[in-house]
């Protein structure tokens, strides 16, 4: 196979050292392997990661793992497992459970989903049997695919009812959701997604939920981080169900957690196991564990105030170069904006941002005209850049780099784009991100 982007060139001294330097015994076992690990850091090193649902985790998150955890099989839960050796395991699990417990105060949490989607799978297995009703938001106006869409298993053997936004405000709109709950008796309300800049109104589904007799499930896997960290109200004391991954804001290993009342513990620990999943992935709980503990920590609020701040403040100054977003500005993490008005389409802005280091994914704006694979929009976020410390001074460069380099794909100007990647590459420079060994 041909050398990786960005890597030294193979068998030169430069490379050897290189990958020796840090994963000695896989450069040694694996070269090409370890080339390629080693330009995906290059790569989320030099770039400026946009990308609202990822970040990069601690060295510490990193290094829980990749242990000999991996090694251990552990069907079932602490102190009722199916295999023997559980001496440590049941310890890290519980660690993690309890963290999580009290980060996002909440009386049970199950730490063993192995991504978001199975854990709302897991939901689904809990409350609801094949055909019954799930009201969620849709896809396109920033849902998930998991909270009933059409081509998810969720919309394929259970009837999905969906909410939008408004279409002049491009905010959730709570009379419809209880028109519609009222109208479809769902077993279970999703509120949550992966495309919603604005506060999610807890107490409003739960009141809703209450009212029509469903399960309330807060997908709040976005949004995780700034509720641990304070800076988005938490769906405890409304919610019965609370389902997240650990990898976005919260900044954790890639993995997901169900949390919930004591009332609805026994059913969601019994879909997931033996429900949907066989053996939890040891390492990753062990990861979660230490992101739970950092979560805890007073800096993380920092962090997660901060997240906010700087997505606000992007928000502005990209509004003021004419930029579309939804629902006007973000509460939160995220903003999503359409592009129709710059005349280029999302995918085409997305792939010259790439070009221009500056990574975002092109995503379907509320009543989109244009197909979910080639859509009007791009979604950007400000978790990873904070996460860098970049400040927010810098975010009206930010925005400026993003404004020239759409209109750069408008016209084709691979000049302008080209000086963009270096100037990113010179604030990358700056400000080294966590975790990663590359000076
Ligand atoms: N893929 C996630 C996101 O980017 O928001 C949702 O599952």
């Amino acid at each position: 196979m041909t050398a990786p982007a960005h890597a030294p060139a193979p068998g030169s001294a430069c490379a050897a050292a290189a990958l020796g330097a840090t994963r000695p015994a896989l450069a040694a076992a694996d070269p090409v392997l370890a080339g390629l690990i080693e330009a995906e850091e290059r790569l989320q090193a030099d770039t400026l990661r946009l990308i609202p649902s990822e970040n990069y985790v601690s060295a510490a998150v990193l290094e829980a793992s990749g242990t000999v955890l991996q090694n251990k099989y552990s069907e079932g839960y602490p102190g009722r497992r199916y295999y023997e050796g559980q001496q440590v395991i049941d310890q890290v699990e519980t660690l993690a459970v309890e963290r999580a417990k009290a980060v996002f105060s909440m009386e049970h949490a199950n730490v063993q989903p192995y991504s978001g989607s199975p854990a709302n799978l897991a939901v689904y297995l809990a409350f609801c049997a094949p055909g019954d009703t799930v009201l969620g938001m849709g896809l396109p106006m920033g849902g998930h695919l998991t909270h009933g869409w059409g081509v998810s298993a969720t919309g394929t053997w259970f009837r999905g009812v969906r909410y939008g936004v408004r279409r002049d405000t491009g905010r959730v709109d709570l009379d419809e959701v209880r028109d519609l709950a009222l109208a479809e008796r769902p077993k279970v309300i999703f509120c949550g997604g992966t495309a919603v800049p604005r506060t999610i109104d807890f107490a409003g589904f739960a009141d809703i939920a209450r009212e029509t007799g469903a399960v309330l499930v807060a997908d709040i896997a976005h949004i995780a981080g700034l509720i641990a960290g304070g800076a988005h109200p938490s769906p405890a004391r409304y919610a019965d169900v609370v389902s997240t991954t650990t990898h976005k804001t919260l900044r954790g290993p890639r993995g997901a957690m169900l949390l919930s009342t004591a009332e609805h513990a026994r059913a969601l620990d019994r879909a997931v196991f033996p429900g949907l999943q066989g053996g939890p992935h040891n390492q990753t709980t062990a990861a979660i564990a230490v992101a739970l503990g950092e979560a805890a920590r007073p800096d993380f609020s920092d962090y997660a105030h901060q997240v906010v701040a700087n997505a606000r403040l992007l928000g502005e100054e990209l509004a003021g170069r004419g930029f579309d977003l939804i629902s006007g500005g973000t509460d939160n993490h995220l903003l999503l904006i359409d592009l129709t008005g710059k005349d280029v389409p999302g995918k085409v802005a997305a792939k010259a941002l790439d070009r221009a280091g500056i990574v975002v994914n092109h995503n379907s704006v509320p009543y989109d005209t244009r197909k979910p694979f080639d859509p009007s929009g791009i979604r950007i976020g400000t978790p990873a850049l904070t996460t860098r410390s970049i400040p927010a001074s810098a975010m009206a460069d930010v925005a400026a780099w993003i404004d020239t380099v759409v209109d750069a794909a408008r016209t084709g100007d691979e000049t302008v784009v080209a000086r963009v990647r270096s100037e990113v590459k010179e604030l990358m420079d700056a400000h080294p991100a966590p975790g990663l060994p590359l000076a």
